[in-house]
């Protein structure tokens, strides 16, 4: 594979989460004309120049009543004020941050017109800043993704060979057109089902285009020319900054213990949405309290713990849910209602399908080994002995306070 020169951002649902709150104003545009949003019209949507994407919807839904150019202003109008809102997803800092420490060129090439950038990276500076002048806007080019345009204005303008990009996207659209423009593609996708990217893909001289499930997962160790990270602990990722959680134990779908021999304390429904706004679905590991009914002994105790959170997919299950693993054997006791703490510090490892519930077993079982390993080591372990464990402050308001991982 070539040398990478040059790293391409794609900015909407790879660096900013923008996706909820687009699909939020966008539905209610189209409510008000009489029509839903449908999951097809997203994915042939996204990534798009805005008039673009709106077009694409027009014609997915069969819209007579009322132009893209219509929908577009109206659209506008509600997502202007909200732009700010967009949260920066879990691994960009770490990974802009790394690159820009090791003098490697990055760029954005993005969709969004240069006004809207401007408003929508307006409280966050130090985003723009890790591009210096190596950015593209849709409104800037000819023609949009999926049109290579952007992505081979850019490399032009940084004198690298298309070959030598690697551009990070996560839109079926954005993908096609690094792949177009010749560049290897790592598709992050924001999309839940993921038949509507690009194949995966390599050829004589490497990867095309490969796949990850977050920006935690991207490992520059493929990639000839890219540095190493220097933070991980034991291959895992400290969250910076740590989660703190709050919640209550709730019953799951009653096969942890039963079907695996793995009990999980599932946090309740509200924790779990305040806490996954911003989550990488995944497994974590962390520090952990309890207290309540069926554990009064051990409400000054913090336990280590190994989580998972996200949708199961050996199970596929269709909400999400976060779970960890007390490290502590409790007799077979239930806790059901108990109130739980969590100091959640490192990444371990994206969810995965697995053939056959053994395998996922002995892999559950590996990374409570991992979690029970690096919980003592670097960072992690001065955790251990945070007040907001044990109830004592130090929290964010007693509540939730999630940041964004990596
Ligand atoms: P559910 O599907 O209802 O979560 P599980 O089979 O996963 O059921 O069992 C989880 C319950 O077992 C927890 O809610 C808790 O009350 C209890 N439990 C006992 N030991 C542990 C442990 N070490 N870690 C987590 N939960 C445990
Ligand atoms: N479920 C999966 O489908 N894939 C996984 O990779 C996976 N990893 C897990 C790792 C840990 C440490 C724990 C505690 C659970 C994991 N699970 C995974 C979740 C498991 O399916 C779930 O706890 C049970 O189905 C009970 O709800
Ligand atoms: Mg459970």
């Amino acid at each position: 594979m070539k040398e990478v020169k040059l790293l391409i951002w794609d900015l909407d649902g790879l660096i900013l989460e923008t996706e909820t709150l687009v699909i939020k104003y966008a539905t209610a545009v189209l409510q008000s004309h009489g029509y839903d949003l449908t999951s097809d019209a997203i994915a042939c949507s996204i990534g798009k120049r805005p008039l673009d994407a709106w077009q694409a919807v027009v014609d997915m839904l069969n819209i007579t009543s009322i132009t893209a150019e219509q929908l577009l202003a109206e659209s506008e109008a509600l997502l202007t004020p909200h732009w700010h809102e967009a949260t920066v997803l879990p691994g960009v800092y770490r990974l802009l941050t790394h690159f820009k420490t090791h003098n490697i060129p990055q760029a954005l090439a993005t969709s969004t017109p240069r006004a809207t950038l401007l408003v929508k990276l307006s409280n966050k500076p130090d985003i723009l800043h890790m591009f210096g002048d190596l950015t593209v806007c849709g409104d800037e080019v000819e023609r949009g993704k999926p049109n290579p345009d952007c992505y081979l204005h850019i490399a032009k303008r940084a004198g690298v060979h298309p070959s030598h990009c690697l551009v990070l996207e996560d839109s079926p659209s954005g993908c096609q057109a690094a792949i177009d423009a010749g560049m290897i593609c790592i598709i992050v996708p924001s999309m839940t089902d993921k038949s509507c990217y690009p194949t995966p893909t390599t050829n004589d001289e490497g990867c095309v285009a490969a796949m990850i499930p977050s920006l935690l997962d991207f490992n520059p160790l493929h990639f000839p020319g890219l540095p190493l990270f220097q933070d991980t602990i034991c291959s895992t990722i400290p969250l910076q900054p740590e989660w703190r959680i709050k919640g209550t134990v709730v019953k799951g779908f009653g096969r942890g213990s039963k079907q695996l021999g793995i009990p999980t304390a599932n946090l309740d429904a509200a924790s779990l949405s305040r806490a996954l706004a911003e989550a990488v679905t995944g497994i974590y590991c962390g520090w952990c309290n309890i207290r309540g009914p069926g554990v009064e002994e051990h409400s000054d105790k913090v336990f280590k713990m190994v989580m998972s959170v996200g949708f199961n997919p050996v199970f596929k299950q269709k909400q999400r849910s976060m779970e960890p693993w007390i490290l502590h054997d409790f007799g077979g006791r239930d806790f059901y209602g108990a109130e739980i703490r969590l100091i959640v510090v490192g990444y371990l490892r994206p969810e995965l399908d697995f053939e056959g519930v053994e395998n996922l077993i002995k892999q559950i079982h590996n990374d409570a080994d991992v979690a029970r390993e690096v919980l003592e080591r670097g960072e992690y372990g001065r955790f251990r002995n945070d007040p907001f464990l044990l109830g004592l402050g130090g929290g964010r308001g007693g509540g939730v306070g999630v940041g964004v991982g990596g």
